[in-house]
């Protein structure tokens, strides 16, 4: 991360209305389970803690356009995100958001590009989050976030915080996609963007692909956001998530890219998302992401 940060702030968004599994709600108590406050304290840092976000369930029944389930709940929660992260960044603390879904990042990023005229994002996920409601197979708003902060999907989603775009294709960088639908693919070429996919990990190395990212993004960002879905990473290191795919990142090099990516004072906030404790043995995953976590904000073993 951006050394210039003394102080971590922390939001737990509980969304699961993104998606149709239940327990994703619990993800942020998972991070804070396995240790996460003292974990980055130990590291030096000043940590408030602001608790979560409240998400009304009371609302799945709602009627909402086609393709688009709970459409009204996550803009509500999306736009209260905004505001927390707008005040977090003006009291000059690193955001550190925990979902949650992945539709959270509408929100995330809504409150963050708003700072950053150029904002990077890295999306280290398994999908690419590209989906509309014409191209969504699911209907499922966690796939569809990225989409949304380029500015295409449903208004009321691409308008929140009263702008929009949030994020230029060229700005962001997806790392670790196996999953794509063809809309996606097609979104992916029309707007060149760029993915390393696991056949690029695969090839290049991971080291690789983090200074390539890094050179990438240091060219052209004024700040970069990691949006860090857990399912990027092997379900074998990695069980508790809605959506896993085999296949994917192992947790060794994920802690690399991390700490790759904290040593090269790029990172100005980020978000873990997609813990799903119900899912997980033993809180495996909420540890991952923890250990994740503390190797952007700097750890290191000596
Ligand atoms: N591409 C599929 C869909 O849109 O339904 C699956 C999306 C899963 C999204 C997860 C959170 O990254
Ligand atoms: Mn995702
Ligand atoms: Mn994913
Ligand atoms: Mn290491």
């Amino acid at each position: 991360m951006n050394t210039t940060f003394k102080k971590v702030s922390i939001i737990g968004v509980p969304m699961d209305l993104g998606q149709k599994r239940r327990g994703v709600d619990m993800g942020p108590s998972a991070l804070r389970y396995a240790g996460l406050i003292e974990e980055v304290e130990e590291i030096g840092y000043e940590v408030r803690d602001y608790g979560d976000l409240q998400i009304d369930r009371s609302r799945v029944k709602e009627s909402v356009p086609v393709n688009l389930t709970n459409l009204h709940e996550v803009i509500r929660v999306s736009e209260e995100l905004q505001k927390e992260v707008e005040k977090i960044q003006e009291e000059g603390s690193f955001p550190l958001l925990l979902g949650g879904d992945h539709s959270m990042s509408i929100g995330s990023i809504a409150g963050l590009s708003k700072r950053y005229q150029n904002l990077g994002v890295i999306w280290y996920d398994a999908h690419a989050d590209l989906n509309t409601a014409d191209t969504s197979p699911s209907g499922n708003i966690h796939g569809m976030p990225l989409a949304v902060n380029l500015g295409i999907g449903h208004p009321s989603l691409t308008k929140i915080g009263g702008y929009g775009p949030k994020v230029k294709p060229e700005n962001i960088v997806i790392i670790g996609a196996r999953s794509i639908d063809e809309g996606e693919r097609a979104l992916i070429k029309e707007k060149g963007i760029k993915v390393y996919t696991m056949h690029e990990i695969d090839r290049l190395g991971m080291t690789k692909v983090i200074e390539e990212t890094i050179e990438y993004l240091s060219e052209r960002a004024d700040g970069v956001h990691l949006s860090l879905d857990l399912d990027g990473i092997d379900p074998t290191d990695a069980p508790g998530v809605g959506t896993p795919v085999i296949g994917g990142v192992s947790y060794r090099e994920s802690h690399l890219a991390l700490e790759m990516l904290a040593e090269s004072n790029l990172i100005t906030s980020a978000e873990f998302v997609e813990v799903n404790p119900i899912l997980d043995i033993k809180n495996k995953t909420g540890d991952v992401a923890v250990a994740l976590i503390t190797s952007l904000l700097g750890k290191r073993l000596l």
